[in-house]
């Protein structure tokens, strides 16, 4: 065993043997690696990012050189790459460059801050962080200057880090990749929704993701006249590879960046680059259904909308084809693997009512009911699932694989659903212990342990209330900690005023202190002096839920 090897053996649990054999001989898995599937015609436009129009001869010469660069700094195959970069050109030259290499991009979202980036410096055991210049008033360097990496690489204005520019300037041409990644190598770690105190990675192999890609991009109809548009972080899932900026590049279209799903910023896109495809979360598509009738931009080119990431309303899904002109396709997916999609010839009532059906069909779906027993056709229960583009287990994290995995390697998703005659699932809810806001995944647990830090805070419990404007908010009920007789300043000492009952500012501004990124903070907080319990003993979220909307 080698040592990229045994960097991987402890971190990634294999598909087993009599697995692998089948998706190989069914044809799901090749051997093309995910540092090579921009494959479009070398003088075609492969990405549209602000005044940057780069060619896919072009594309490939940046991200050969990149490589050449990655490799000099001393980067290799197995390393692992925290890359946390805007919707930039930066992004897609990065990410090819480490897999051509077969260094692992960790893909941390934009909004992510120092305890996140940390956090996932320390787990992966990152060799560097790529990052952006600045963004939005936030300044990456400074942050990038704490982290625990021997290089800092930086998209924009370096100071005194390295360049991502400069980097694939090296003299003296491509080098010679010597010791490129195999099929079955990690390619990427894509960070989860997250259920517990931490958060967990991904580990999606070459193979498993590639098949992800193209044939997300087969079902979409992408081909090499696709114009996609992505608004969504290019670092997630759904607007990388679903089928996001690598399937529309794997067939040879043209991807266009946009920092922002704003139809100010999106409009005058579609209209000027003739975008054909999108991908939004709900609160997004809202937002393009309220401007749509009122724009001069002419957005006829589009023919795609895809929604997904958190439930979308039928009466609004409803609306997209009269309002927008163009075909919607409801997707419901997770970084974990499954992926469901409606199809671009179902019916309307599927297309509305329904989140889809499995993209693959070696994909399997088991629904159950609390004690792992199939429900009823047609019934409600937690959706399982294994299949050629799911792993086995999160990126080292053997006990939390125990509870997230069955025995027989079938995904516990925490989502509730029910499943169609036609095949489709509905999303009827969630098991887990998440708040989807607007698409954006907040790990309860995680945020409770935040909290708990706080030095006025006794106890924590963060539900979702449902909002609908983005589906749900995220509302923290706290007891505070009565101060402590022996804390207690003596009568003859200045009061030393203690926060007994902290402002969801103060606790908003302690958050951001400790370096969380800001979409995870609470929208409400409510003071409580017990929490109401179940009959077992545990918190019931189920009564705070109910109080809060009350
Ligand atoms: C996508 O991926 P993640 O990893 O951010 O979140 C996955 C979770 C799912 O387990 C489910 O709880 C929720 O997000 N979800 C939906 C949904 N799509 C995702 N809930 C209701 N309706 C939907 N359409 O969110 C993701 C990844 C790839 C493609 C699309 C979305």
């Amino acid at each position: 065993m080698n040592k990229t090897e045994a960097r991987c053996a402890d971190a990634f649990t294999p598909w087993p043997p009599e697995f692998e054999a089948r998706y190989k001989a069914e044809g799901y898995w090749g051997d093309v690696l995910l540092g090579d599937i921009a494959r479009g015609d070398p003088s075609r436009t492969a990405v549209v990012a602000g005044r940057d129009r780069v060619s896919y001869g072009e594309l490939d010469r940046r991200v050969a050189n990149t490589a050449s660069g990655l490799l000099r700094l001393g980067v290799e195959r197995g390393d692992r790459v925290i890359v946390q970069l805007l919707n930039t050109t930066g992004f897609v030259v990065t990410f090819l460059a480490l897999a051509r290499i077969g260094a692992i991009p960790v893909l941390a979202l934009p909004a992510h801050r120092e305890s996140e980036i940390r956090y996932l410096c320390e787990l992966a055991d990152a060799r560097a962080y790529v990052c952006a210049d600045t963004d939005g008033g936030f300044d990456y360097r400074a942050m990038a200057r704490a982290l625990p990496v021997e290089h800092v690489i930086v998209d924009g204005d370096a100071q005194e880090l390295v360049a991502l520019a400069e980097l694939a300037g090296g003299t003296g041409g491509p080098a010679e990749i010597w010791n490129r990644p195999a099929p079955s190598d990690i390619g990427v770690l894509l960070l989860s929704g997250g259920t517990t105190g931490l958060p967990k990675l991904i580990p999606r192999t070459h193979r498993d993701y590639v098949y992800n890609l193209e044939a997300s991009a087969e079902v979409c109809g992408v081909t090499a006249g696709t114009v996609y548009l992505a608004v969504l972080p290019v670092a997630h899932n759904f607007a990388l590879a679903c089928p996001g900026v690598l399937g529309v590049l794997a067939a040879g279209g043209t991807v266009v960046l946009a920092s922002s799903g704003s139809p100010d910023e999106a409009f005058p896109l579609i209209e000027r680059e003739r975008v054909t495809a999108c991908a939004l979360v709900p609160p997004l598509a809202h937002l393009w259904l309220e401007a749509a009738p009122r724009t001069r931009n002419d957005l006829s080119s589009l023919a795609l909308l895809q929604v997904g990431g958190a439930r979308f309303a039928p009466e609004r899904a409803a609306r997209v084809p009269e309002v927008l002109g163009c075909a919607l396709q409801q997707v419901f997916g997770m970084a974990e693997g499954l992926l469901n999609y409606t199809r671009l010839d179902d019916p309307p009532e599927l297309v509305e009512r329904t989140q889809g059906r499995p993209l693959s069909p070696a994909d399997e779906i088991r629904i159950v009911d609390a004690k792992g027993a199939p429900v009823a056709p047609g019934e409600v229960g937690e959706l399982l699932t294994r299949g050629p583009y799911t792993p086995r287990g999160y990126y080292r994290a053997p006990e939390h694989n125990r509870l997230a995995f069955t025995a027989d390697g079938f995904y516990r998703t925490g989502d509730l659903v029910r499943r169609l005659p036609s095949g489709h699932l509905v999303v009827e809810g969630r098991e887990k212990d998440q708040i989807n806001r607007g698409g954006d995944k907040i790990s309860a647990a995680e945020l409770e342990s935040h909290l708990l830090a706080h030095p006025a805070v006794h106890d924590a419990a963060v539900v979702a209330i449902p909002d609908p404007v983005v589906g749900e908010r995220t509302c923290a009920y706290l007891i505070a900690r009565r101060p402590h007789a022996k804390d207690r300043p003596a009568a003859d000492e200045p009061a030393e005023p203690a926060p007994e009952r902290p402002t969801l500012r103060q606790i908003r501004d302690f958050l951001r202190e400790r370096g969380v990124a800001a979409y995870k903070f609470p929208d409400r907080i409510e003071y409580v002096a017990s929490f109401p319990r179940t009959a077992v003993g545990k918190i019931s979220k189920k009564d705070l839920v109910a109080a809060a909307t009350r």
